[in-house]
Protein backbone atom coordinates (compact mmCIF):
# COMPACT_ATOMS: atom_id res chain seq x y z
CA UNK A 1 0.00 0.00 0.00
CA UNK A 2 1.38 3.28 -0.52
CA UNK A 3 1.86 6.05 1.29
CA UNK A 4 0.23 9.36 0.79
CA UNK A 5 3.09 11.36 0.46
CA UNK A 6 4.50 9.14 -2.52
CA UNK A 7 1.00 8.21 -3.90
CA UNK A 8 0.94 12.43 -3.63
CA UNK A 9 4.48 12.64 -5.07
CA UNK A 10 3.80 9.95 -8.12
CA UNK A 11 0.10 11.97 -9.08
CA UNK A 12 2.66 14.75 -9.71
CA UNK A 13 4.87 12.95 -11.65
CA UNK A 14 2.13 11.61 -13.73
CA UNK A 15 0.81 14.86 -14.51
CA UNK A 16 4.38 16.52 -16.06
CA UNK A 17 4.87 12.95 -17.82
CA UNK A 18 1.55 14.09 -19.19
CA UNK A 19 2.79 17.91 -19.62
CA UNK A 20 5.53 16.28 -21.35
CA UNK A 21 3.69 14.76 -23.58
CA UNK A 22 1.68 17.72 -24.55
CA UNK A 23 4.57 20.57 -24.84
CA UNK A 24 6.20 18.02 -27.30
CA UNK A 25 2.92 18.08 -29.53
CA UNK A 26 2.81 21.50 -29.82
CA UNK A 27 6.83 21.55 -30.59
CA UNK A 28 5.81 19.46 -32.97
CA UNK A 29 3.07 21.75 -34.30
CA UNK A 30 5.49 24.52 -34.29
CA UNK A 31 7.74 22.50 -36.55
CA UNK A 32 5.18 21.29 -39.08
CA UNK A 33 4.29 25.06 -39.48
CA UNK A 34 7.93 25.69 -40.48
CA UNK A 35 7.84 23.21 -42.90
CA UNK A 36 10.31 21.03 -40.94
CA UNK A 37 8.60 17.76 -41.53
CA UNK A 38 11.41 15.80 -39.50
CA UNK A 39 11.23 17.57 -36.43
CA UNK A 40 7.77 17.31 -36.47
CA UNK A 41 8.09 13.64 -36.59
CA UNK A 42 11.10 13.71 -33.87
CA UNK A 43 8.65 15.51 -31.87
CA UNK A 44 5.58 13.52 -32.38
CA UNK A 45 7.16 10.57 -31.56
CA UNK A 46 8.50 12.29 -28.60
CA UNK A 47 4.97 12.30 -27.62
CA UNK A 48 4.20 9.13 -27.69
CA UNK A 49 7.46 8.55 -25.91
CA UNK A 50 6.11 10.81 -22.63
CA UNK A 51 2.50 9.30 -23.22
CA UNK A 52 3.82 5.79 -22.24
CA UNK A 53 6.12 7.31 -19.40
CA UNK A 54 2.92 8.87 -17.85
CA UNK A 55 0.64 5.76 -18.74
CA UNK A 56 3.77 3.65 -16.73
CA UNK A 57 3.27 5.50 -13.33
CA UNK A 58 -0.70 5.39 -13.93
CA UNK A 59 -0.54 1.66 -14.21
CA UNK A 60 2.01 1.55 -11.46
CA UNK A 61 -0.39 3.66 -8.69
CA UNK A 62 -3.04 1.66 -9.91
CA UNK A 63 -1.53 -1.93 -9.31
CA UNK A 64 -0.47 -0.92 -5.77
CA UNK A 65 -3.90 -0.02 -4.71
CA UNK A 66 -3.55 4.04 -5.15
CA UNK A 67 -5.93 6.37 -6.37
CA UNK A 68 -4.79 8.25 -9.62
CA UNK A 69 -5.56 11.99 -9.00
CA UNK A 70 -5.59 13.19 -13.37
CA UNK A 71 -5.00 17.21 -12.43
CA UNK A 72 -4.80 19.94 -14.97
CA UNK A 73 -1.91 19.95 -17.67
CA UNK A 74 -1.13 23.23 -18.24
CA UNK A 75 -1.46 24.93 -21.39
CA UNK A 76 1.49 24.89 -23.94
CA UNK A 77 1.21 28.68 -24.87
CA UNK A 78 4.88 29.83 -25.89
CA UNK A 79 6.19 30.64 -29.28
CA UNK A 80 9.27 29.90 -30.29
CA UNK A 81 11.47 32.01 -32.53
CA UNK A 82 13.73 29.23 -34.36
CA UNK A 83 14.57 25.83 -33.99
CA UNK A 84 17.67 25.90 -31.41
CA UNK A 85 15.17 28.16 -28.95
CA UNK A 86 13.18 24.77 -29.04
CA UNK A 87 15.74 22.24 -28.49
CA UNK A 88 17.15 24.64 -25.31
CA UNK A 89 13.70 24.79 -23.98
CA UNK A 90 13.45 20.84 -24.61
CA UNK A 91 16.84 20.10 -22.84
CA UNK A 92 15.86 22.39 -20.07
CA UNK A 93 12.66 20.58 -19.72
CA UNK A 94 14.40 16.99 -19.16
CA UNK A 95 16.57 18.57 -17.17
CA UNK A 96 13.58 19.51 -14.47
CA UNK A 97 12.04 15.99 -15.43
CA UNK A 98 15.03 14.36 -14.12
CA UNK A 99 15.72 16.59 -10.73
CA UNK A 100 11.83 15.66 -10.65
CA UNK A 101 12.22 11.82 -10.42
CA UNK A 102 15.38 12.06 -8.31
CA UNK A 103 13.25 14.27 -5.73
CA UNK A 104 10.32 11.30 -6.05
CA UNK A 105 12.84 8.47 -5.75
CA UNK A 106 14.48 10.78 -2.49
CA UNK A 107 11.01 10.35 -0.70
CA UNK A 108 10.40 6.69 -1.51
CA UNK A 109 13.81 5.72 -0.21
CA UNK A 110 13.17 8.46 2.91
CA UNK A 111 9.88 6.52 3.15
CA UNK A 112 11.18 3.14 2.68
CA UNK A 113 9.35 1.86 -0.15
CA UNK A 114 11.12 -0.22 -1.82
CA UNK A 115 8.78 -1.27 -4.52
CA UNK A 116 8.15 2.74 -5.52
CA UNK A 117 12.02 2.89 -5.73
CA UNK A 118 12.66 -0.20 -7.78
CA UNK A 119 9.72 1.18 -10.59
CA UNK A 120 11.61 5.29 -10.63
CA UNK A 121 14.77 2.88 -11.78
CA UNK A 122 13.92 3.18 -15.04
CA UNK A 123 12.86 6.62 -15.58
CA UNK A 124 16.76 7.08 -14.13
CA UNK A 125 18.45 5.14 -16.73
CA UNK A 126 15.43 6.73 -19.48
CA UNK A 127 16.38 10.71 -17.80
CA UNK A 128 20.32 9.56 -18.78
CA UNK A 129 19.28 8.51 -22.51
CA UNK A 130 16.70 11.58 -23.14
CA UNK A 131 19.08 14.02 -21.60
CA UNK A 132 22.44 12.80 -23.96
CA UNK A 133 20.00 12.72 -26.82
CA UNK A 134 18.24 15.83 -26.91
CA UNK A 135 21.68 17.85 -25.87
CA UNK A 136 22.86 16.12 -28.86
CA UNK A 137 20.73 17.14 -31.12
CA UNK A 138 21.01 21.07 -29.72
CA UNK A 139 24.71 20.73 -30.03
CA UNK A 140 24.82 19.98 -33.78
CA UNK A 141 21.79 22.54 -34.03
CA UNK A 142 24.46 25.24 -32.87
CA UNK A 143 27.37 24.29 -34.91
CA UNK A 144 25.34 24.76 -37.98
CA UNK A 145 23.39 27.88 -36.82
CA UNK A 146 20.00 26.33 -37.12
CA UNK A 147 20.04 26.97 -40.72
CA UNK A 148 20.63 26.11 -43.92
CA UNK A 149 21.83 22.57 -45.61
CA UNK A 150 23.03 21.21 -42.01
CA UNK A 151 19.23 22.14 -40.87
CA UNK A 152 17.82 20.11 -43.65
CA UNK A 153 20.13 17.14 -43.12
CA UNK A 154 19.01 17.26 -39.36
CA UNK A 155 15.60 17.01 -40.39
CA UNK A 156 15.94 14.36 -42.88
CA UNK A 157 17.32 12.63 -39.92
CA UNK A 158 14.82 13.11 -37.47
CA UNK A 159 12.29 12.14 -39.64
CA UNK A 160 13.44 8.37 -39.73
CA UNK A 161 12.61 8.06 -35.60
CA UNK A 162 9.98 5.60 -35.33
CA UNK A 163 8.20 5.34 -32.27
CA UNK A 164 9.60 2.07 -30.11
CA UNK A 165 6.26 1.88 -27.37
FE1 LIG B 1 11.23 13.09 -21.47
O1 LIG B 1 11.13 11.86 -20.10
FE2 LIG B 1 9.41 11.69 -19.49
O2 LIG B 1 9.11 13.42 -19.10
Amino acid sequence: MLKEKVLNALNEELNKEFYSAYLYLGMSSYFEARDLPGFANFMRVQWEEEMSHAMRIYTYINEVGGKVRLKTINAVEKEWNDVIEVFEDIYKHECFITESINEVLFLAQQEKDYATMNMLQWFISEQVEEEANMLKILNQLKLINGEGTGLFMIDRELGQRVAQV
